[in-house]
């Protein structure tokens, strides 16, 4: 992989990611190059290059020294493409063909230069419409015991893995996360987003003292766990898929924190197509969200059970008590992005995107509902069978 250190930083335009694309030598002499910005997301422009010659194509993903969905006023550090390209290396060691290949990288520039996967659709998108992607619980539970099993203590010399939490550590993209998912939707903030009907259900949530206290000991557990190298933003907007491809995408919030994140995050966003889903379209998140956490939680026991490098594997429980509280955690982590997908500063389309009002409403008050009990029965809800039992009573 080529790692170019050129010009100091400048946003890219069409025309100058052009001549990247022929300065790293990725294309024939002949190629007729295009380009055209596709980003869509909270923070980064995305510049897809295809050679309308041979149809070939690559990508160049560009971080602005600023959050682009709130602008200027937002200064934000560059020093996240560098985390994104390097997290994607790493985790495309173990989890080998379910994230793209990185070309080239440049630190000056900010920039990630990778695989095109323009022939894959990003994963809400096509929930949104009703896909059902038969291989996606399967592809993300495996990549989820992959990458964050051999990036813990399980799989890595003490000195190796201390080493990564210094590489990976990520303060400022942190912070987004400590303020936007653990902080701000349980106070009166003013990031926080919602529409005026959901006025009562918010406020309830600002004095639910007990709820506060829980989410105080997840944000902690985010603070200070230091357990696997995280992507840190496993939302269905962070995965491109097809009938029979993954692709994780996107971890420019990769550092070291608690396992259960991660799987919490991905559960969280199918939960949210639980609601806005009816019948067999919601029998099949369902059978996604029972079968991510089967996926994972068995190939992580298997890989614990040959762990060399932790003495204790064999003891009696302990498999059990890591995976219990993995579980636990990824409960109060999905709650706490339902709800801040809710009423916080990131919205998602799933729910935005109803134009019912009557029926969008409900909705989201069902969405806050499983967030908050998520959170409180966390200790109390002793499988995903249960989980998924919940949801039907909060839908009924
Ligand atoms: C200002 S960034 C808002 C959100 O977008 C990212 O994808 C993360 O989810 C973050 O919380
Ligand atoms: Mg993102």
């Amino acid at each position: 992989m080529a790692v170019v250190a050129t010009k100091p930083y400048e946003s890219l335009t069409q025309e100058t990611a052009i001549s990247l694309a022929n300065e790293l030598s990725l294309f024939s002499n002949e190629a007729q190059l295009v380009c055209e910005e596709i980003g869509d997301g909270n923070l980064n422009y995305v510049f897809r290059i295809t050679d309308q010659a041979s149809g070939k194509g690559i990508i160049i993903k560009q971080a602005l020294p600023y959050a682009k969905v709130i602008g200027e006023s937002w200064p934000l550090t560059l020093k996240r493409a560098k985390i994104e390209a390097s997290a994607l290396q790493k985790h495309g060691e173990y989890a080998i063909g379910l994230v793209p290949k990185v070309y080239a990288t440049d630190e000056n520039l900010a920039i990630t230069v990778m695989e095109d996967l323009s022939h894959l659709e990003i994963v809400r998108e096509g929930l949104i419409k009703g896909e059902s992607y038969p291989k996606l619980s399967t592809d993300i539970g495996e990549y989820l015991a992959l990458t964050l099993f051999n990036t813990s203590d399980f799989a890595l010399h003490p000195f190796e893995k201390k080493a990564l939490v210094v590489e990976f550590s990520n303060p400022e993209l942190c912070k987004i996360t400590e303020d936007l998912i653990f902080t701000d939707p349980f106070f009166d903030h003013e990031t926080n987003d919602f529409e005026p009907a959901l006025q009562a259900e918010v406020e309830a949530i600002w004095n639910n003292t007990l709820l506060k206290l829980e989410v105080a000991k997840l944000k902690r557990s985010f603070l200070t766990e230091a357990e696997a190298l995280l992507h840190g933003d496993l939302h269905t907007g962070s995965i491109f898929a097809s009938e029979e491809d993954t692709k994780v995408i996107d971890p420019e919030f990769a550092f070291y924190g608690p396992i259960g994140f991660d799987v919490g995050l991905f559960l969280g966003n199918l939960i949210v197509q639980s609601f806005t889903r009816e019948g067999k379209q919601r029998d099949v998140i369902h059978s996604h969200i029972h079968n991510t956490w089967v996926t994972f939680s068995s190939k992580f026991s298997e890989f614990l059970e040959q762990s060399e490098f932790d003495l204790f594997n064999d003891v009696e429980g302990y498999d059990a008590f890591v995976l219990e509280k993995v579980f636990r955690d990824s409960l109060g982590f999905a709650g706490c992005e339902l709800i801040r997908r809710t009423i916080g500063l990131a919205h998602v389309k799933d729910l935005d995107s109803i134009e019912n009002q009557e029926k969008r409403i409900l909705l989201k008050k069902q969405t806050l509902k499983a967030g908050e009990l998520l959170i409180i029965r966390r200790k109390e809800i002793n499988s995903i069978d249960a989980v998924i039992e919940l949801l039907g009573e909060i839908q009924q």
